[in-house]
């Protein structure tokens, strides 16, 4: 007996059980009509997302890893699917990125091709496979992957130096997924409605691959516009992802909108990551729309590890505690586990479980007989919860949920030959969390808007400077290294 495309029926069945065990999406295998993405240009089902999937994975054949344009529409989605199908390695690039950082990181992962949409280019010279979603379906290849191997290398700023790739296997996406499928009773039943950008953990691995693991589907805006996600929640949307900035932007529409305030009232759960929901803003949507915002806790490196679940009261100020298989541990300054769970003390956090990453590309091991040093601190209540209480370093700036680091736009700054000298820092802003400010030491002329857009052209740009203060020297101490520190109070 042999099915529609001449293939014995046996080896088909053997060939879809053996997709069913290690596919991260079960629904593409039952050539289903139920829709799986919707971005404003285009809704894609389940069969339509595996036949374009399908054919992209076979131009990927051979491949040893691959990069992918990550723009806010339905190819990069595909892409990700081809590639995690086809169990080719996959870096998501910002579509903005400045020329340093796409030159850094060409070189550091030196991708096989580059996933782009039609129209659209990668300033690098590397072959390009076209996600054209016109052209005809083909069937998805069994997948060729083990749980341990590498399925999306993800760029993340540190606190100097240029961005390191962090790995993630396969694991630890399946089971990242799975665990917040526990805390949030996430269903095939869930519609997400989200605008985060794809080539960060957040929008790419929860909002777009945890949709597509549960069957369900998610509604992508392109971009984030506070009317756009409320029409969505009245609508089909379930569940709202979002960073602080998009939470803030939603209460003050929903001020002057009782049609915002009961859309985001009646939605099952609105999830908030990336940075952290100031408490006063918890409070302003709970007047305004009469319910709470849950957050959960990640990183690059680790994907999730807590969540406040979705049948606990709100817990504003906490990230809930950890998911299920994830272990955290509160480390004091000399690297001692402190034993204590007060609520008070703080120590950095670590965690351990089968959400972490496996290291960065071409540099050291990076993880402690499995522990994971976070670089946030925290502290810990007796029912586990855990309250984020600022990072070890301050170098590290989190601006509208993006990380960036301050070394990073020093070394821009400094490539200008007007700059003598630079320091970077963090600022409190009411709409982005935290803003970047340039303090400039000139040696010849140029304005601050002339260097805020130097910056915007070598890195991306969110990682601007929003404000540049020019000062006649940095404040140093006797080694020479900038006191940060002293700059915020000479501006006073
Ligand atoms: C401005 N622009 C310039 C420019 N000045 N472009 C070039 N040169 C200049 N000098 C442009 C920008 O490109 C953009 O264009 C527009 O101006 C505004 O840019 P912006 O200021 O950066 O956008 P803003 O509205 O402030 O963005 C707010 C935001 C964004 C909330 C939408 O910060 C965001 O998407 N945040 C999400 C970050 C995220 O996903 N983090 C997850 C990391 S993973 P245009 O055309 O767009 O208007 C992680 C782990 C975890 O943290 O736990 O999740
Ligand atoms: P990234 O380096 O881009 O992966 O961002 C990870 C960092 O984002 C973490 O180390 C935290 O500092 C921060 N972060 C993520 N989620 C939250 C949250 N809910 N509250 C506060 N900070 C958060």
């Amino acid at each position: 007996m042999r099915d529609a495309v001449g293939e014995p029926l046996s080896d088909l069945c053997v060939r879809m059980q053996l997709m069913a065990a290690t596919s991260l999406f079960p629904r593409l295998a039952t050539g289903s009509d139920a829709p799986a993405l919707r971005f404003p240009e285009r809704t894609l089902s389940y069969a339509q997302l595996a036949g374009a999937a399908g054919r992209v994975a076979a131009a990927l054949s051979g491949m040893r890893r691959v990069a992918m344009l990550a723009e806010s529409r339905p190819e990069t989605a595909v892409a990700a699917v081809a590639a995690l199908e086809a169990g080719v390695p996959l870096i998501p690039l910002n579509p903005r990125s400045g020329e340093a950082e796409l030159t850094h990181i060409v070189d550091d992962a030196a991708p096989d091709a580059v996933l782009v949409a039609p129209g659209t280019e990668l300033g690098a010279d590397l072959p390009q496979v076209i996600i054209d979603l016109d052209a005809p379906a083909q069937s998805l290849p069994a997948v060729d992957a083990e749980d341990e191997d590498p399925a999306l290398i993800v760029y993340t700023s540190g606190t100097t130096g240029p961005p390191k790739g962090a790995v993630l296997p396969r694991r630890a996406i399946a089971s990242n997924l799975d665990a917040l499928a526990d805390a949030w009773a996430w269903t095939e039943t869930d519609v997400v409605v989200h605008a985060l950008p794809l080539f960060h953990v957040h929008g790419l691995v929860v909002g777009t691959l945890g949709p597509l693991r549960r069957g369900g589907w998610v509604m992508h805006l392109g971009r984030f516009d506070p009317a756009a996600a409320g029409e969505a929640l009245a609508g089909e949307a379930t569940m709202l992802f979002g960073v602080p900035t998009m939470y803030r932007r939603l209460a003050d529409a929903a001020e002057d909108s009782p049609e915002l305030a009961a859309a985001l009232r009646q939605a099952r759960l609105l999830v908030s990551g990336s940075a952290a929901l100031p408490a006063a803003e918890h409070e302003r949507l709970q007047r305004l729309a009469g319910r709470g915002v849950v957050e959960r806790y990640g990183m690059t490196e680790t994907l999730m590890n807590t969540a406040v679940r979705a049948d606990a009261e709100p817990a504003p100020g906490t990230v809930g505690p950890p998911l299920s298989d994830v272990e955290v541990r509160l480390l004091d300054e000399d690297g001692a586990v402190l034993d204590v769970a007060d609520d008070e003390t703080m120590g950095e956090l670590h965690v351990r479980g089968p959400n972490l990453f496996l290291g960065y590309l071409n540099r050291p091991e990076a993880l402690n007989d499995g522990w994971f040093a976070t670089g946030d601190m925290a502290t810990r209540r007796s029912d586990g919860y855990i309250r984020l209480v600022g990072r070890q370093a301050t170098d590290l700036i989190n601006s509208g949920g993006f990380k960036i680091g301050a070394g990073e736009i020093e070394g821009a700054l400094r490539e200008h030959p007007a700059v003598g000298d630079a320091a970077v820092t963090g600022e409190p802003d009411d709409d982005l969390g935290e803003r970047v400010v340039a303090w400039v030491v000139l040696e010849s002329d140029a304005t601050e808007d002339e260097l805020i857009d130097h910056v915007a052209g070598q890195l991306a740009p969110h990682k601007r400077p929003r404000t540049v203060r020019f000062l006649d020297d940095l404040p140093r101490n006797e080694l020479g290294k900038v006191q940060k520190k002293r700059l915020g109070k000479s501006s006073d």
